[in-house]
């Protein structure tokens, strides 16, 4: 039941996320450069993971978007497909963005931001540690800091502290994102600062800060994920560059599947 049941032939959506998300966008692109004859569905991260987990607990077939980190890689045997066209490009970045004027406007938030830099295990950890203990990911974000103290303290090193001075930042409410911007807030609150989160849609994000109304984010995938925002808005932000290195994104199916490969759902 299950062979036949798992047949690409089966297959006919694949499952997204949010429509205006950079993974929705690479996805419709990665979809015409095999011209796929499928219907990618918007949906979002948490219902797309429901959905993945009700088909892996029946066995069936399905095909998502996803990316790593994720803490369902850690939970499920979970495999990209093949991407032999390289549409999706060979791994991402997460860079960071700050408003223009902000160096000279706030020169702490400014050096802060640019010095944050993590690793893909350090991201696993916050949404980890959120997802096991069911804790929100501000306190996920504060048992991080708490154990990787002097990395952090890397981060402050030499950067004055402020006085009633307000910051505000955008994410979206990703998973990856939540965590990252979560552990930033909490850094900039010790430098003083009070901070405000705003959680938008990614063309949103891009659109506010270059209008100079939030101060920076922590949110673009580079340099296939958000390539359409940030070609858009390039001139009108400043790109620090990346925070966090070596991240993935795809078409993702649990491992009793066989298929391999992106080209396996071409007719
Ligand atoms: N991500 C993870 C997606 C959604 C969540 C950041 C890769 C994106 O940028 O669209």
């Amino acid at each position: 039941e299950n062979e036949e049941t798992n047949n690409a032939n089966e297959i006919e959506e694949i499952v997204g996320i949010d429509p205006g998300s950079g993974t929705m966008d690479m996805a419709e692109r990665t979809m015409d450069t095999y011209d796929l004859d499928i219907n990618l569905r918007s949906s979002s991260e948490a219902a797309m993971v429901a959905e993945l987990e009700e088909a892996i607990g029946n066995q069936e077939p399905i095909v998502v978007t996803f990316w790593e980190p994720h803490w369902a890689f850690n939970e499920y045997d979970l495999e990209f497909l093949e991407d032999p066209q390289e549409a999706m490009g060979q791994s991402e970045n997460i860079h960071t963005m700050v408003r223009e004027g902000l160096e000279d406007e706030d020169d702490s938030a400014y050096q802060l931001l640019d010095n944050f830099h993590w690793e893909i295990e350090d991201m696993n950890e916050v949404m980890l540690q959120a997802r096991e203990d069911d804790v929100e990911f501000r306190e996920a974000a504060a048992e991080w800091i708490e154990s990787n103290r002097d990395e952090v303290d890397a981060w402050l090193e030499d950067i004055e502290p402020v006085e009633n001075e307000t910051i505000e930042l955008a994410y979206v409410n990703w998973e990856t994102e939540t965590a990252s911007t979560n552990v930033v807030a909490l850094v900039l609150e010790e430098l003083g600062y009070d901070v405000e989160l705003t959680t938008v849609e990614m063309g949103v994000a891009f659109q506010s800060l270059a209008d100079g109304d939030v101060d920076g984010m922590l949110i673009a995938w580079l340099p296939v994920g958000a390539a359409s925002y940030y070609e858009q808005f390039e001139d009108e932000i400043v790109d620090l560059g990346p925070n966090l290195e070596g991240a993935q994104q795809g078409f993702v199916v649990p491992g009793y599947m066989d298929i391999d490969s992106i080209e396996d759902l071409q007719d």
